[in-house]
């Protein structure tokens, strides 16, 4: 074929891999396995060009190990619950499912025609209910193991729709559909205890060398461990204490104030007839209507209110006032603390705010003791040496930290605490598209969990879809039911799974996609897992992985498979920007994948994207780009179509290492082609360094053009060079590789071939000339083997015949050698 038609070899190509299953994972193999993952889509309805790179990278993971000699596991589907399907619902009339199942099909095509190796009789579909039974079967798991409990908890809240709102729908603490002032207002919700493996979580983080250390610190700052101690204050005229959560108890004696929590169940006892009650309950009212980050965030003014009441502080036995401000946080510790003015940013800010006194306890070591009442300009947050703290003045710090702890263990007022960040998982979403918790309200029983065996609970079609009301409550079909334990009349829970409860264990649902009995078995589980390389965008590098981290401890906990990580290697791409900015539809600098791929076809779409940037960098747009990568295959084209007709020809006569003798030129093209053997494996193999394997590939092709100019070609050499062009090419751009392959005459996929084993003896250069001087005089030029090592070349210099000559009877001190290009002997 004279030119180069992406738009028919591609779909047929694409079309025989699909129909022969080329891609399928073996169940049976002797081969090693090696389980290849992208983060699943959510179907909104098109690819965009971060689709296109996450998946061509993984692709050419895929490619290279089949390669190489794996059993690839390399699987694809949907994360397809969610909010943007439930608005899309309500804005057309249409039923979620209708609009997600279109989204999907129209993606799947989209990925069809990328031509990514995908195992297709693997796809898995969150919302389908062979899924999310499994899903709910999951839930009852965890429940069963004490891991899922119900509590109340703050839910955002629209006054004027009076409707729940997720935390996308809240724009700048305003509903995004009436711009109401959002509030906050207490739901019993479903809580994962995620807590309970807050440390494991942490600590194995170690076990983890191929996560980048950006995302591994990530994680580790969200999970939050903190070493510190909890201390009660005895309350004044009260029955009551205060108990603080502090990581500086070594400061307690430069206490001024301590803090509460607006919502601390302690504050209405303290104001409850005071003077200062009406005050107070204003001030909380307004704290409500703020989230925690709202209310946290170091931008926000510190506000905080005095209650009138007092404590004691139980080491110095000093009266202190009792305040209420904005930034302490109820969920976190004790939801109160104390106030140290000079030893703490944010308490040195407050307390300048209000007047309330700021003593030293620390100073720096060094410094006269006399300067220990001296005025702070800022808070001393550093380490040092105790004053103003009695029985612990002259200590370190550090030491009258561990002195302090360990008397109010004796003496029974606190302890030493960890705590952590890390808040349990609400899962509940008052929402109709995603799993229906598996949970049965009875009035006799109480709560009563859906026998596995009933499982799914499925999702009723008789639902009102309008703004501001969960639609699954608006089901009779689907509330009224009967109790499992005592047949009696009773409710079915209508709060749906956050979405990341499907997307926590999918990577384990692709190792048994069929099974009907179970989520997976435990064997596939255990011969697949963990993923060997899991690739995605960085927005997940917090919540989905440690969800995913959490499930699979538990699930190995719990006995259903054997290992504990689930993903042994992480790589997190880079965006793709266009003007410097990451593509957004909002931006409006948007390239559509489709529209390249018709343009200029699958292979280029992929090649430039993968050859423009090293996958983790961000990855700038370019038309000329993709230019010059549509002209390069269309120059791989030419090769081909250029030798194809003498290679046919000389196929048959010479074997396939049967090179003869090689002129000068020969050997040079297949050293070339070996080294780029060499470096397009590592730099695939080892690093992904996708980019510099390409121009490596880049120039072979060019060197394979100049050697067909030469008045005597080699065809052995030639083909040898052509081959490995297209092999080492495959993976990145596998139809047309495939198609000039078949051209070539082979029977087989291109993509089931052996990667190309690198020839060291092609690599050996054989002879260069080097330059000999005495004392920095050239004397001679001296022809040696190319790879001749330093101590080697001074050997055969100290064996020329005429060095003696050259020396004269000189007493020769040294011989320096730069191999490949200069002796010189230095004498006296
Ligand atoms: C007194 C003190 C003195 C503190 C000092 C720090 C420095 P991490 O490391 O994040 O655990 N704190 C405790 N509970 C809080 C809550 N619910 N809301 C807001 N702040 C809270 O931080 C622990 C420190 O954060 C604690 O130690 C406490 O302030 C504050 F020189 O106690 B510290
Ligand atoms: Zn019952």
């Amino acid at each position: 074929q004279e030119k180069y038609l992406f738009s028919e070899i591609e779909p047929k190509w694409q079309k025989k891999w699909v129909d022969r299953k080329d891609y399928q994972a073996e169940e049976h193999s002797d081969k090693p396995k090696f389980y290849a993952l992208a983060m699943f889509p959510y179907p909104s309805g098109n690819l965009h060009m971060g689709h296109v790179r996450n998946y061509s990278i993984v692709d050419v993971i895929a490619r290279f190990k089949r390669m190489r000699g794996y059993n690839v596991l390399h699987p694809i589907g949907w994360d397809s619950f969610g909010l943007p399907a439930e608005n899309a619902a309500i804005k057309n009339q249409t039923p979620p499912s209708e609009w997600t199942w279109k989204n999907i099909a129209n993606m799947k095509r989209q990925l069809q025609e990328m031509g990514i190796s995908y195992d297709w009789d693997r796809e898995v579909t969150t919302c389908h209910p062979d899924y999310y039974k499994f899903t709910q079967w999951v839930f009852l798991e965890f429940y069963k193991h004490g891991l899922v409990y119900k509590k109340k908890a703050g839910v955002n809240w629209c006054p004027s729709c009076a409707t729940v709102l997720a935390n996308e729908q809240v724009v700048d603490g305003a509903c995004e559909r009436c711009d109401t002032a959002v509030t906050k207002k207490d739901l019993e919700q479903w809580f994962f205890k995620i807590t309970d493996y807050a440390q494991v979580l942490l600590d194995d983080l170690e076990k983890l060398p191929g996560w980048p250390d950006k995302v591994k610190t990530m994680q580790k700052n969200w999970i939050g461990r903190s070493e510190g101690a909890e201390v009660e204050f005895d309350l004044e005229n009260h029955e009551d204490k205060i108990r603080v959560y502090t990581t500086r108890v070594d400061t307690i004696f430069g206490v001024s104030y301590v803090v509460l929590a607006p919502e601390h169940p302690l504050v209405q006892k303290l104001i409850a007839g005071t003077e200062y009650e009406n005050d107070v309950q204003v001030f909380i009212e307004r704290m409500k209507g703020l989230n925690e980050i709202a209310r946290t965030s170091t931008e926000t003014e510190k506000e905080g209110l005095f209650t009138g009441a007092y404590c004691i502080n139980p080491y110095s036995g000093e009266k202190v006032p009792i305040w209420i401000a904005n930034y302490v946080l109820f969920e976190y510790g004790t939801g109160a603390v104390m106030g140290v003015p000079a030893h703490d940013e944010r308490d040195f800010e407050f307390a300048g705010k209000y007047k309330l006194p700021i003593k030293t306890v620390i100073l720096p070591e060094g410094t006269p003791v006399e300067e220990k009442d001296a005025p702070l300009q800022a808070a001393f947050v550093e380490e040092g040496i105790m004053v103003n703290s009695g029985e612990y003045d002259a200590l370190k710090n550090m030491e009258a930290w561990e002195k302090m702890c360990d008397k109010a263990e004796q003496d029974g007022f606190g302890e030493r605490k960890v705590n952590f960040r890390l808040r349990d998982w609400l899962i509940s979403r008052q929402r109709y598209w995603g799993a229906p918790i598996p949970m049965i309200y009875c009035d006799h029983c109480g709560i009563v969990p859906v026998p596995q065996d009933q499982l799914p609970v499925m999702l009723p079609d008789d639902v009102v879809f309008k703004a501001g009301e969960n639609p699954l409550t608006t089901s009779e079909s689907f509330k009224q039911t009967t109790c499992p334990t005592c047949g009696g009349k009773a409710r079915r829970e209508t709060d749906t799974m956050d979405t990341f409860m499907c997307s926590s264990w999918y990577f384990l649902r692709y190792t048994d996609p069929h099974n009907a009995q179970l989520p997976f078995a435990k064997e596939a589980a255990d011969h697949w897992m963990n993923v060997d390389q899991y690739v995605g965008g960085v927005e997940h590098a917090i919540l989905h992985l440690l969800y995913s981290r959490f499930f699979t401890k538990a699930l190995r906990d719990f006995g259903y498979l054997k290992v504990d990580e689930p993903f042994a290697n992480l790589l997190t791409q880079g965006m793709v920007c266009l003007g410097g900015a990451k593509m957004s539809k909002s931006k409006g600098n948007v390239v559509s994948p489709e529209e390249i791929i018709s343009k200029y076809g699958a292979d280029t779409a992929r090649l430039f994207i993968l050859f423009a940037a090293p996958p983790e960098r961000d990855l700038e747009w370019s038309d000329q780009g993709v230019e010059g990568c549509y002209r390069f295959l269309n120059r791989v084209w030419r090769l081909a179509a250029q030798y194809e007709e003498v290679l046919k020809e000389k196929a048959s006569e010479t074997g396939a290492n049967d090179f003869g003798e090689l002129d000068k030129a020969a050997k040079d093209m297949r050293r070339q082609t070996h080294q780029t053997i060499q470096r397009v494996t590592s730099d695939v193999g080892a690093r992904f360094n996708f980019n510099t394997a390409v121009s490596a590939i880049m120039e072979l092709v060019n060197a394979l053009y100049l050697y067909k100019e030469q008045p005597q070609v080699n065809l052995a050499v030639a083909r040898e060079a052509l081959e490995s062009i297209l092999i080492l090419l495959a993976p990145f751009a596998p139809h047309i590789t495939e198609e000039i392959w078949s051209e070539l005459g082979h029977e087989d996929s291109i993509h089931s071939r052996e990667w190309p084993q690198m020839d060291e003896e092609a690599l050996v250069q054989e002879e260069v000339t080097v330059v000999l001087q005495i004392n920095g005089k050239v004397k001679d030029r001296i022809q040696v083997p190319a790879q001749i090592s330093a101590a080697e070349l001074e050997a055969q210099v100290r064996q020329l015949p005429r060095l003696g000559e050259w020396t004269q009877g000189k007493q020769i001190l040294k011989i320096v050698t730069v191999p490949g290009k200069l002796v010189n002997v230095v004498v006296k």
